[in-house]
């Protein structure tokens, strides 16, 4: 009988705190639960390898021979290892670029990697680096350029059902697939089968991209389709390792397409869009997307590295950092070094979060669930919320003693969507708050926003949103 009393009134006290204050509704556009996994990767690696690694070339003409390909100790658990320590979470690697050759063996075409010297035709560099991912627990990816410079049909109908059947290849092959690149490249000249000419195509039309991606979500429907207009992340629109400060992730998919000439629109996104297209920054480590011994010391430092971090994935993108592997086969020593200590550098800047030893308040709190309280307790998919209405808000964060900082971090809980689009920050100096200048736009966040400023001693910060498209939905704050 006590125990049953005890249990009544144990039931009769959750109900009383129990809240059931409903979430704040979405604000379209939304991303997928995929989309949502995809960008929590943050950083992953590139691979630009094939025949331009032994031609000192960038962008090969398509009539090189396969007999040149021959790295002599190439060792794909060396890259994974190299990444693993990186921090990277997945990897993506050109199993053909413009010039068309294979790196996998196939039957669709003669250019492959079965006709060069490389275990004497045995080898196989897209499945010995799916298993060395499975190995090291990394994702892996495929970049299949459309535009291809060898083939005779490039530009009929029957180079598009090539095409079509080298991706089924490759998504039937080697296990999951977290992305498959779908370049913007597209058309010039080329050999050509010995043609030699030049060559232009409806970018729009010409690919069927539609009946691809219809492939990819039948064969890998965890798979995210990168493009200059996605359907599952766009191109940031430079090569220079530098998202938006402003940068919503939705696009006008009627207007943007693979090859999309608008290249600043695609750095900031479209606010008024109606998909969900979060920017990839793609940027190598090196000049040049494939190997040159001439660039073996103009490798990016770890310095240089560390600020690309904040450009890309510190304004709501993911960072695609590229790796040329060499002729050996290996990543360079200097590029592995120098990205192992970018990683360890980041780790460092961003470890000590002080906002978990701070009392935060908020404005307006939608209910119990959705306390201020969310947003300093490290998970992600918790958040502070305001009610109904309220658009606007204020976090403050207040010490017992005056701490160091020189980092913001913000993230929204998208899988509501993007909602802010203003907010400023104040430090607490002694009695007074003063405005944080920062060298950048505080506009959105998205996903993450990460704000750096020079080292300032504060007794707390204060948060104001000033626009959002929907009650705020705050997932986390941090301060290092
Ligand atoms: C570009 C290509 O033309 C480059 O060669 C490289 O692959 C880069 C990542 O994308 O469009």
């Amino acid at each position: 009988m006590k125990k049953h009393l005890c249990f009544m009134i144990g039931t009769l006290l959750l109900a009383s705190c129990a809240d059931n204050t409903p979430a704040p509704e979405p604000v379209y556009p939304i991303p997928s639960p995929k989309q949502v996994a995809w960008q929590q990767m943050e950083t992953y690696a590139f691979i630009h390898f094939g025949l331009n690694t032994f031609n000192d070339m960038e962008w090969g003409y398509g009539d090189t021979s396969p007999q040149t390909f021959n790295p002599m100790r190439l060792d794909a658990e060396q890259w994974a290892r190299t990444f693993v320590e990186a921090g990277m979470k997945g990897v993506i690697i050109t199993a053909k670029h413009h010039d068309g050759f294979c790196l996998w063996p196939t039957q669709l075409t003669e250019y492959n990697i079965s006709r060069s010297p490389y275990k004497d035709g045995k080898g196989d560099v897209v499945g010995e680096l799916a298993a060395a991912c499975r190995k090291y627990g990394l994702k892996f990816g495929v970049y299949l350029s459309p535009w291809d410079r060898n083939r005779a049909d490039y530009g009929e109908k029957s180079y598009v059902e090539y095409y079509h059947a080298g991706l089924r290849e490759l998504l039937t092959r080697y296990g999951d697939i977290f992305e498959i690149w779908f370049d913007g490249a597209n058309g010039g000249d080329g050999y050509y089968g010995g043609a030699r000419e030049t060559r232009n195509i409806d970018r729009r039309n010409y690919y069927d991209f539609p009946r691809a991606w219809a492939m990819v979500d039948e064969l890998q429907p965890n798979a995210i389709c990168f493009s200059d207009g996605g359907p599952g992340c766009r191109w940031v629109g430079n090569e220079r390792g530098e998202a938006g400060q402003t940068n919503w992730s939705f696009l006008r998919s009627a207007e943007v397409y693979p090859g999309y000439p608008n290249h600043d629109e695609l750095n900031v996104g479209h606010p008024d869009g109606d998909a969900w297209l979060p920017a990839e920054t793609d940027v190598s480590i090196r000049p040049g997307w494939f190997y040159h011994e001439a660039e073996d010391d103009k490798v990016r430092s770890a310095d240089n590295l560390t600020n690309l971090y904040y450009q890309s994935v510190g304004r709501n993108s993911t960072l695609l950092l590229n790796f040329p592997v060499n002729k050996e086969g290996l990543i360079s020593k200097t590029d592995s070094i120098n990205a192992v200590l970018f990683h360890k550098r980041i780790q460092q800047e961003l470890s000590h979060n002080v906002l978990k030893e701070a009392r935060v308040e908020a404005s307006d709190v939608r209910g119990k669930r959705f306390a201020a309280s969310q947003v300093n307790d490290g998970d992600f998919n918790t958040y502070w919320a305001t009610p109904d209405g309220a658009n606007t808000g204020v976090l403050t964060f207040t010490f017992d003693s005056p701490r160091l900082v020189s980092k913001l971090m913000l993230q929204e809980y998208i899988p509501l969507g993007q909602r802010v689009s203003l907010f400023s920050v104040e430090m607490q100096q002694g009695d007074q708050w003063l405005p944080l200048k920062v060298d950048e736009q505080t506009t959105t966040i998205g996903y993450k926003r990460i704000l750096r400023f020079p080292e300032t001693q504060v007794n707390g910060i204060r948060i104001h949103f000033l626009e959002a498209r929907g009650p705020l939905c705050i997932s986390e704050v941090a301060a290092y």
